[in-house]
């Protein structure tokens, strides 16, 4: 016999005894001489009791939940606005539990102490003002009170960030995060996704990330792992070649996508103005580890390049989606460094993270990176030992002549 069979006739069987059950109880009552729906009194003053009972262990158990496992379980805030959103979570958690308290006791309580007597009937009550407004009133201020201290701390965590603030880029794909300070101008280099190459994997904007962006159309990159136009065109119209036709089709869609793109990188490269180059020059791009100063005001902005993924500080209660084409900000101001921490926390090998918290693919349980907060003294000497983006991409440049910048009369001969 099959599993589900045995559980159909299970449960008519069941479903019989009960009908069988309910009958016997009826016979019984009348061989009591008592209407069915007359309860004992001895039964009325146990369920009584047991309301009692179960307060006592849906209140006992609360408490001793909350004093296990903690009420938030997320230790210190490490930020300026941690603190203050930590406290609104705290006024609310206490109102919640202030009445959660008052109502579930009225509940309970009642049920006990009002229990059903012989010879007493029930007062009828359908009514009162008073208690209504009560009601109705106290609620209401309560809540506009979250609400307003919500908004107001909601403004001032969201709201732009000071002049002054450290620009910090966090690049975040499948499955890593990049971190791009802004350098000595404190100004963002600018970025196009249409200039992402192996060497410029963030797409900064300058005139040389665009003439290597041109020259890897047209030419291709020099290990060969990307096809250039010319040898693609020149590979097509050879009558010596002949391919299958899938492979046709895929060569032509190949040169089909690379012409359009050449033909907006030029466009681009008319319109660039070489003056937006110091911007991205100065940039410091970073793939370890995130250093901060402490008691430094800092502006986030956050990019993705493939999928969503959510930028997650818990320490700094700090919690921003990263979404392609778009970029998210968020600042805040770390004020506790690592070392203090270190020492709050007992332990010697504490680091603050970021997270990615959006499921984004297979390895995102992996997409971490370490964030240090230091004193300023040791923050200038990490930088120090940093390469900002023009040192990094021009050496690379002149290394491999195809990210060089493209020769003057390809660029007339093209356009
Ligand atoms: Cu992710």
């Amino acid at each position: 016999m099959s599993f589900k069979l045995i559980t159909l006739v299970v449960i008519v069987l069941g479903a019989l005894a009960v009908a069988q059950l309910v009958r016997l109880y009826e016979h019984s009552s009348k061989l009591r001489n008592r209407r069915e729906e007359d309860i004992p009194n001895r039964d009325n003053k146990l369920n009584a009791n047991m309301m009692l009972g179960f307060m006592i262990l849906l209140f006992g158990g609360f408490i001793w939940l909350m004093l296990k496992y903690g009420y938030t379980g997320r230790g210190v805030a490490a930020s300026e606005h941690g603190v203050t959103t930590d406290w609104l979570l705290n006024i609310n958690f206490i109102l919640i539990v202030t009445v959660f308290f008052l109502t579930n006791f009225l509940l309970y309580f009642f049920a006990f102490k009002y229990v059903r007597k012989p010879g007493v009937k029930a007062y009828y009550y359908p009514h009162n003002n008073k208690l209504e407004l009560i009601w109705t009133v106290v609620p209401a201020i309560v809540l506009a009170f979250i609400i307003i201290l919500g908004l107001k701390t909601w403004n001032e965590v969201t709201d732009e960030a000071k002049k002054e603030a450290v620009r910090v880029e966090l690049f975040s794909e499948q499955f890593k995060w990049t971190a791009r300070y802004a350098g000595k101008d404190n100004k963002l280099g600018y970025f196009d996704y249409k200039l992402t190459t192996d060497k410029n994997q963030l797409a900064l904007l300058t005139t040389a990330t665009l003439d290597s962006a041109i020259r890897l159309m047209e030419i291709g990159s020099h290990d060969g792992s990307i096809m250039g136009i010319k040898l693609l065109e020149e590979k097509l119209n050879d009558p010596k070649n002949i391919f299958i036709p899938k492979d046709r089709v895929k060569m032509e869609t190949d040169l089909d996508r690379k012409t359009r793109l050449l033909r907006l990188l030029y466009q681009m490269r008319s319109r660039h103005n070489s003056k937006v180059d110091a911007y991205a020059y100065d940039d410091v791009i970073e793939t370890d580890t995130l250093h901060l100063v402490k008691n430094q005001d800092y502006e986030f902005n956050f990019r993705a390049k493939d999928v969503i993924h959510s930028a997650y500080f818990p320490h700094f209660r700090v919690q921003v989606n990263t979404v392609p084409g778009l970029t998210t900000r968020f600042k805040f101001k770390p004020t506790i460094s690592t070392k203090e921490m270190r020492e709050k926390m007992n332990n010697p090998n504490f680091n603050y993270v970021i997270m990615c918290n959006k499921i984004c693919g297979g390895a995102h349980y992996k997409m971490k990176m370490i964030v240090v907060v230091d004193t300023p003294a040791q923050y200038k000497a990490w930088m120090a030992s940093k390469k900002t983006f023009k040192e990094t991409f021009l050496t690379v440049a002149e290394a491999s002549p195809a990210d060089a910048p493209a020769a003057t009369d390809t660029l007339v001969a093209v356009k």
